[in-house]
């Protein structure tokens, strides 16, 4: 494994935001896969900070400084994972509108599901973060996307993926719009119980998941 991807993974557990940026910077300078940078560095240093706040050992400041140096380094990394597999290699893929929904704040895994979908050739339409059910399905309407992705790491706000799919029965528009969930505290079987139409526990298994749902 290349060494830099411990130094990522450490600077991100330190919160060191320029650390993050430098590195990421490298990342692109000698063309060292980025989507093991996320995966081997980033990732890792987040989860190691968010295991060390469940039992205590980390405070709310040092994930927020954590969470600061993730998504400082993943910009960078942005642009060379969008370019993935070339110049409008999405149109053949599909479009997929992707949020975090209503209630909920947290962005990370969110942001890696779509940096990893758009490094893929999918077109993301990151909506961003609290967003309701209609927010998702107007954008979706609007682009002509097929997959709405929605993303909720709080037991309180898995909820608002069950309100997602029942406003989109509701409405007679799940034949037109394939749902998939994720984040922490879901699971497959949250997934069937709800009527998604996937779930993935992580960005990589997102990527295989819509990659399967767009061809059918
Ligand atoms: C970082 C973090 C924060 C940051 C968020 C910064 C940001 N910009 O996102 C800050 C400090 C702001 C924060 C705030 C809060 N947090 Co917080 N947070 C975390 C932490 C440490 C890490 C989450 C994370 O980013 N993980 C890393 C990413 C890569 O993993 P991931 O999100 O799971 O995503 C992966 C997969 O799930 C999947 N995936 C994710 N989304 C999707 C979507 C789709 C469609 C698919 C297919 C897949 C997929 O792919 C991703 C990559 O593989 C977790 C602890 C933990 N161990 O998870 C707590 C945690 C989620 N937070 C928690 C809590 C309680 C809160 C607060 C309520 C705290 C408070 N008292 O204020 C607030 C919430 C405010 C709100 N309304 O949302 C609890 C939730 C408990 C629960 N079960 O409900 C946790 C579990 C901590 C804990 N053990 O108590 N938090």
């Amino acid at each position: 494994m290349n060494p830099i991807f411990e130094e990522i993974k450490d600077a991100i557990v330190d919160g060191d935001e320029d650390l993050a940026i430098e590195l990421a910077e490298k990342v692109v300078a000698e063309k060292i896969d980025p989507v093991q940078a996320v995966q081997q560095g980033f990732i890792k240093g987040i989860e190691e900070v968010g295991a060390a706040w469940t039992s205590g050992e980390a405070f709310l400041p040092d994930v927020m400084m954590a969470a600061d140096a993730m998504k400082a380094g993943m910009d960078v990394l942005e642009e060379v994972l969008a370019a993935g597999e070339g110049e409008g290699a999405y149109e053949d893929k599909g479009k997929i509108v992707l949020g975090t929904v209503e209630g909920d704040i947290h962005d990370i895994g969110k942001n890696i599901v779509g940096a990893l979908l758009t490094s893929a050739g999918f077109k993301v339409y990151d909506i961003g973060i609290d967003q309701k059910a209609e927010d998702f399905v107007a954008k979706a309407d609007e682009v002509g996307a097929k997959i709405i992705a929605a993303s909720s790491l709080l037991t309180t706000t898995m909820q608002s993926q069950k309100v997602l799919v029942e406003y989109l029965d509701a409405n007679k528009l799940h034949d037109k719009f394939k749902v998939i969930i994720g984040g922490g505290p879901t699971s497959k079987k949250w997934g069937e119980d709800i009527g998604a139409d996937g779930w993935a526990e992580t960005a990589d298994e997102a990527v295989l998941l819509c990659q399967q749902l767009f061809n059918n």
